[in-house]
C-alpha cells in the first residue's frame, strides 16, 4: 500500500508498460514496438538523417494505431492520485502516446516528447500539433520554409537516443524533488529501467533517503533499487495501491 499523508510528495514515472493494457505494444515485450526496427534505424538523429522515410514510416504507423485507443484504469488511477495531491504531485512520462492527458492528469512532464506533434528541422517554428500519418514515399516538407523558397523536413517533436532531454523538464524534476525534502515518495509504473536519464530517477530519490515503489509486470534490472516491488498489471495494481 502507498499511504501518503501530507508531509508527503509523488514524484510517479511511468513508461509504456502503463499503456499495454490499452492496447499500445510495449518496446522491449515479444512483439513490441522495436521488434524489426533497430532502435538506431528509427530513433536516432543519425538514423533520421540516413533514411527520413522509414523513421517517418515508424511513427506514422505509431500514430495510426492511437485510432480509438483510450487510457486505462491505471492512467485513471494517477488522475485520482493528482487531484488529491495537486501540488504535491509530479507525473513523469517516458510515453509519447498522449494518454495521461486523455485521461485528466494536468501535472504531467512529457519526458521523451509527444507523437501527435512535428516540428521544423531547420526554421525555428514552434513544434505544432501534427496527427497525420504520412503515407509510405512521402516524408513532410515545412511549408514556411517552402514559401521561403527552401527545402525541409519535418521531423516528430520526439527525443530520441542521444538526443537530450529538454533542460526545463528536467529542473521542474529537480526543483520538484528539493521541495519535496524528506517526504518524497517515488512510485514507477510500466518500465524496463533502461532509458536514461528516466532510468536514474530512483537513485536521485533513494540519495534523498525517498522510499520508492515500482508497480511491473516483471522484474525489470533495477528492481532491486526499489524499496518496495508490487509485481503486475498497472489497471488492476495501481487502483489497490491507492485503495
Ligand atoms: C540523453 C523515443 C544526454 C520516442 C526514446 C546515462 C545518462 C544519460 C544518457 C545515457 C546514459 N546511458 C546511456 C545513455 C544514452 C541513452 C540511453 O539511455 N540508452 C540506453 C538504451 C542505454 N539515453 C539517451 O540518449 C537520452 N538522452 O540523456 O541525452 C546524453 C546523450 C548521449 C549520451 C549521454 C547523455 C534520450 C532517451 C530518450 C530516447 N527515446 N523513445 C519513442 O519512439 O517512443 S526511449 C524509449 O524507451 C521510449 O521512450 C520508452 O518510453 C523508453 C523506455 O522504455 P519503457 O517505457 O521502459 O518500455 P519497455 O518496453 O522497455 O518496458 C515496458 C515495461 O513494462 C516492461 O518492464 C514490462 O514488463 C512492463 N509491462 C508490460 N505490460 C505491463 C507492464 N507493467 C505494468 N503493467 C502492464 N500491463
Amino acid at each position: 500500500m502507498l499511504n501518503l499523508d501530507a508531509s508527503n510528495h509523488l514524484l510517479v514515472l511511468t513508461g509504456a508498460g502503463i499503456s499495454a493494457e490499452s492496447g499500445i505494444p510495449t518496446f522491449r515485450d515479444a512483439g513490441g514496438l522495436w521488434e524489426g526496427n533497430s532502435v538506431e534505424d528509427v530513433a536516432s538523429p543519425a538514423g533520421f538523417l540516413r533514411d527520413p522515410l522509414l523513421v517517418w514510416r515508424f511513427y506514422s504507423e505509431r500514430r495510426a494505431a492511437m485510432e480509438g485507443v483510450t487510457p486505462n484504469a491505471g492512467h485513471r488511477a494517477l488522475v485520482d492520485v493528482e487531484r488529491q495531491l495537486g501540488d504535491r504531485f509530479l507525473l513523469v512520462t517516458q510515453n509519447i502516446d498522449g494518454l495521461h492527458g486523455a485521461a485528466g492528469s494536468e501535472r504531467v512532464l512529457e519526458l521523451h516528447g509527444t507523437l501527435m506533434r512535428s516540428r521544423c528541422t531547420v526554421c525555428d517554428r514552434a513544434p505544432f500539433e501534427d496527427r497525420t500519418a504520412y503515407r509510405a514515399g512521402v516524408a513532410p516538407m515545412c511549408g514556411v520554409c517552402r514559401r521561403a523558397g527552401k527545402d525541409a523536413l519535418l521531423r516528430p517533436d520526439i527525443v530520441w537516443f542521444g538526443e537530450t532531454i529538454a533542460a526545463g523538464a528536467l529542473a521542474r524534476i529537480a526543483e520538484f524533488v528539493d521541495r519535496a525534502g524528506a517526504g518524497l515518495r517515488y512510485l514507477a509504473v510500466g518500465t524496463s529501467g533502461l532509458v536514461y536519464p528516466a532510468a536514474g530517477l530512483v537513485d536521485v530519490v533513494r540519495a534523498r533517503g525517498g522510499r520508492s515503489w515500482l508497480v511491473n509486470a516483471e522484474r525489470p534490472v533495477n528492481a532491486g533499487s526499489f524499496d518496495e516491488l508490487a509485481l503486475g498489471p498497472a489497471g488492476q495494481v495501481l487502483p489497490q495501491l491507492f485503495a
